[in-house]
């Protein structure tokens, strides 16, 4: 007994027949119909014939089997826990590989990304980012996924921190009322970004169907005071002037055709995410998630670590803690090498991540950016407050008249 999936790619054509198995039904932008003679037909008749050949095509006929007998699956069995940004899960105590059992549910959720300004989120258990999960090397992570989409949108599971095809995508992909459980090996440490890679990956993407999965290495990670989940991601919507004038021509896709959303929502724009012109750059999903009432909190003399992924779905992130040096950078989330030191500014490529620590000398507000600085009035920003006494010996404010009697002439600097 087998199970059956079908995989569709975008952006390459394939010249095998898609001979077997019946008419089937995919999301493909987002309702498109794949038939037996390979043809994408029906309701896209307007779709650029460029977006019809170059749009999916491998089918790919599986099999899985139901059990895996001899498998040596790990005797300790466990629920996973699930963070929401900023938390993080706690770190792994037990010394003995288990299997980690996560449930994941797709769905979606409007949301204030800015005051006023509403998004029509695709999610996993309603939030974006996605929870964020924790492993340790050599666990087997038990994904069971389900999908609540109201749209009726097939879903599924691209994790990077599995080995196999599509990251798991294959064996995770359901239709609403379906559940659909793996089980994948931790092989490699690191933090690893998952999302929704179903057709097209694009535009799940872009939606908000990321999270976060840490594989902590043997042993361990160093105890440090305080962690936190940030993520990095952008919002492709539609400019009101494009929407004003009518119907937007997608140059992939033709006629976008998208479905019509609830008054005062924002559309989403295939189309900006092709020219890569977002309309928003987001830490936590949201304009403000980590300002004012909403800052990361730490105290003077803590060593705070930051979980860091970016899921792009364009842009590569300079990411920056304004008045603070990176002590350690595990340098794309690599938890094995040494890590860089003293590092001012990290790149993180979209689609991945890194791990950085910092010493906490000096007490006040310090600021995280994006430092592709006008990013920053698209929304990437964030605010670390450290409590603590001041540190004069470090950061101090000399007044003016202190200063004449203490230091040079100004003019002398100027002659
Ligand atoms: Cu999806």
């Amino acid at each position: 007994m087998s199970n059956h999936s079908l995989t569709i790619l975008a952006g390459k054509a394939t010249d095998r027949p898609l001979t077997t198995g019946p008419r089937v039904r995919v999301s493909g932008r987002h309702r498109a119909t794949v038939d037996r003679d390979g043809c994408c037909p029906g309701k896209r008749s307007r779709r650029s014939p460029l977006a019809c050949i170059s749009f999916l095509v491998a089918l790919a006929i599986c099999g899985y089997p139901d059990e895996v007998g001899a498998t040596p699956w790990p005797e300790l069995r466990e629920k996973g826990i699930l963070t929401y940004a900023p938390e993080v899960p706690p770190p792994i105590e037990r010394s003995e590989p288990a299997i980690v059992s996560v449930h994941l549910e797709s769905g979606r959720n409007i949301v204030e990304i800015k005051p006023g300004v509403k998004y029509e989120y695709w999610t996993f258990n309603g939030h974006v980012p996605g929870p964020m999960l924790r492993l340790r090397l050599g666990d087997v992570l038990e994904i069971h996924h389900t999908n609540a989409d109201p749209k009726g949108m097939p879903h599924n599971l691209d994790f990077h921190a599995v080995t196999g095809p599509g990251g798991g995508a294959e064996v995770t992909s359901v239709t609403p009322g379906e559940e659909r459980v793996a089980r994948f090996k931790m092989l490699h440490p690191g933090l690893f970004v998952y999302h929704c890679a179903a057709p097209p990956v694009t535009d799940h993407i872009a939606n908000g169907m990321y999270g976060l999965i840490l594989v902590e290495p043997e042993g361990g990670l160093p105890p440090v005071d305080r962690e936190f989940y940030i993520m990095q991601s952008e919002i492709y919507a539609e400019d009101p002037a494009q929407a004003a004038a009518g119907p937007v021509e997608d140059d992939f896709w033709g006629d976008q055709g998208e479905e019509p959303l609830a008054a005062g929502v924002l559309p989403f724009s295939h189309q900006n995410g092709l020219l890569e012109h977002p309309s928003f750059v987001f830490f936590n999903g949201r304009y403000g998630a980590l300002l004012g009432d909403n800052a990361l909190k730490a105290s003077k003399g803590d060593r705070i670590r930051i979980y860091f992924g970016n899921i792009g779905p364009n842009l590569i992130s300079s990411f920056h803690l304004i008045g603070e040096m990176f002590d350690q950078v595990y340098r794309e989330a690599d938890l094995i090498s040494p890590p860089g030191r003293s590092i001012q500014t990290t790149l993180v490529p979209a689609g991945g991540a890194t791990v950085v620590e910092v010493d906490l000398e000096v007490p006040g507000t310090f600021v995280l950016v994006d430092h592709a600085i006008f990013r920053i009035e698209k929304g990437a920003i964030g605010q670390l407050q450290v409590s603590g006494a001041p540190e004069p010996s470090i950061y101090y404010a000399v007044d003016s008249e202190a200063a004449s009697a203490t230091s040079p002439d100004p003019e002398d600097d100027r002659r």
